[in-house]
């Protein structure tokens, strides 16, 4: 049987054992609503406990990235046992309120921060339910971005939440539910059509806005408790280890220029960035070398390699040839042009301790590139799919992403703005970091083809720690 017959069939059996009616009731708040729901009764029905998880788990929650499930109390709480143990991912319980003895704590279980919990919900109106229980794992540093929901009003708790940073996924939306209702002649059109305006005309207001803490002004060492990555929870403690975000992008062509510029600088850096195929005398020997400074002044590698092609080919790209970066890469860039699959082939490597971060390019530093804001918010939104695999993005504003847990990598930068005469455009410090929201900031030119890099690096250092700091000071925004 197919989902939408299942869907169907689950609505009729809510009907039917009542847990949607349709008349006339007063509401809490003491308004008149032409429909009720009252979830609460499934409990006595194994049978639409049993299909209502099921179509979670298989509509909602089968191919997402998650460890912990957690329901909103209290009618959510069996479904998220049942699908807790279907999913075989442990559950959290959100208390109503804190124990009034021994510890205060919220939420009951087991979880460490930086895991990533997916909310239960019966019903959704104006989110705020949901929201409450978002903001109490939120604070135990939980990241919360999906809510599984069996049915959403479509009362504007969507809109809500969704300004909260959560992306809700219904099983039902009242139209869907009022369309089945009426085809099978559960309901009259009447009935259809004075719910449906109900519904127009009884918005939920906007819920207050508690976003969690702004990443401006988080420090690196919060933050590398709020990512699920483990390789930006690595980059963001080299950085407040080194008090460093200077990445130095080595465009050169001969690998003992890259080594030898590397051995002076490399105390001065959290990463180095490198095209490997414009290399013209590579060979493993350089890859082993470069490895052993990387280890010596504790700096990651990122290969800019920029996959863009299908799943498939990508992980080869990735893996094989002449290059074999997943053998020495500690992470690499990607376009998220071709969608998920570019994702699935570079999270495709044989397990081992490199080569699992990905940072996605949202945007580019180029004059006239062409993406647009539809594109970066699917970029963005395809990283919170993954987010054990992907450690942040390559973009030019503080806008584009708001999870604490990723990391912001900047190019185009230089102590003066300019640009070079391939379309480069190049920001200050102060502009990429105090304004734009850069973390780790990307510089080639401005250092590699100075007289004295090693001096250049140092200024640069410098630069970028005092913008940095002056950022999450907050002072001056
Ligand atoms: O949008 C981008 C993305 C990247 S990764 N703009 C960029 O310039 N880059 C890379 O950053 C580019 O490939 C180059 O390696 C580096 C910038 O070098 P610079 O010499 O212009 O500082």
């Amino acid at each position: 049987m197919d989902i939408d017959t299942k869907l169907e069939e689950l609505a009729l059996k809510l009907f039917q054992i009542d847990a949607i009616k349709f008349g006339e009731f007063l509401t809490k708040s003491g308004i008149k609503t032409p429909v009720y729901f009252d979830l609460r009764v499934i409990v006595s029905y194994p049978d639409v406990m049993e299909l209502t998880s099921s179509l979670l788990f298989n509509f909602a929650m089968k191919d997402r990235d998650y460890n912990l499930i957690c329901g909103v109390p209290y009618t959510a709480l069996p479904i998220a046992t049942l699908l807790s143990v279907q999913a075989k991912k442990p559950m959290l319980m959100r208390r109503k309120e804190a124990k009034s003895y021994g510890t205060k704590k919220m939420i009951e279980g087991h979880y460490k921060a930086g895991q990533i919990c997916i909310i239960i919900e019966d019903v959704v109106t104006s989110g705020s339910s949901v929201l409450e229980t978002t903001n109490d794992l939120r604070k135990e540093g939980l990241k919360v971005n999906d809510a599984i929901i069996i049915l959403d009003r479509e009362q504007g708790g969507k809109k809500n939440l969704s300004e909260n940073d959560i992306q809700i996924k219904s099983l039902f939306t009242m139209s869907t539910l009022l369309e089945i209702l009426s085809r099978n002649g559960k309901i009259s059109k009447d009935v259809a059509i004075n719910v449906k305006q109900y519904i127009r005309d009884n918005k939920a207001p906007p819920t207050e806005n508690k976003k969690f803490e702004h990443r401006m002004f988080l420090p690196f060492e919060k933050r590398a408790e709020l990512s699920s990555n483990m390789l930006a929870k690595r980059l963001f403690n080299i950085m407040a280890t080194k008090k460093t975000n200077l990445c130095v992008s080595v465009d050169i062509t001969s690998s003992t220029s890259i080594l030898n510029l590397l051995e002076k600088i490399g105390a001065h850096i959290c990463m180095v960035k490198t095209h490997v195929d414009i290399i013209e005398d590579f060979t493993w020997d350089f890859v082993m070398r470069l490895k052993e400074l990387a280890e010596r002044y504790n700096f990651m590698i990122l290969e800019d390699r920029k996959f863009a092609d299908i799943g498939n080919t990508v992980s080869l790209q990735h893996q094989k040839g002449l290059f074999r970066i997943a053998e020495w890469a500690d992470c690499v860039t990607s376009h998220s042009l071709p969608g998920e699959g570019v994702l699935k082939g570079l999270a495709a490597v044989p397990a081992g301790p490199t080569s699992r971060g990905v940072f996605l390019l949202a945007e580019m530093s180029s004059e006239g590139n062409l993406i647009t804001q539809e594109y970066k918010d699917v970029t963005v939104s395809m990283a919170a799919r993954y987010p054990h695999l992907v450690m942040g993005f390559v973009c030019q504003n503080k806008d584009t992403f708001k999870d604490p847990g990723f990391i912001q990598l900047t190019p185009g930068v230089r102590l003066e703005s300019s640009r070079d005469d391939m379309g480069q455009v190049y920001n200050t410090p102060e502009k990429v970091i105090v304004e734009n929201g850069a973390d780790v900031i990307v510089v080639g030119r401005g250092i590699v083809t100075s007289k004295s890099p090693e001096t250049e690096a140092l200024i640069y250092k410098d630069a970028l720690w005092r913008c940095y700091e002056k950022r999450v000071s907050g002072k001056l925004l």
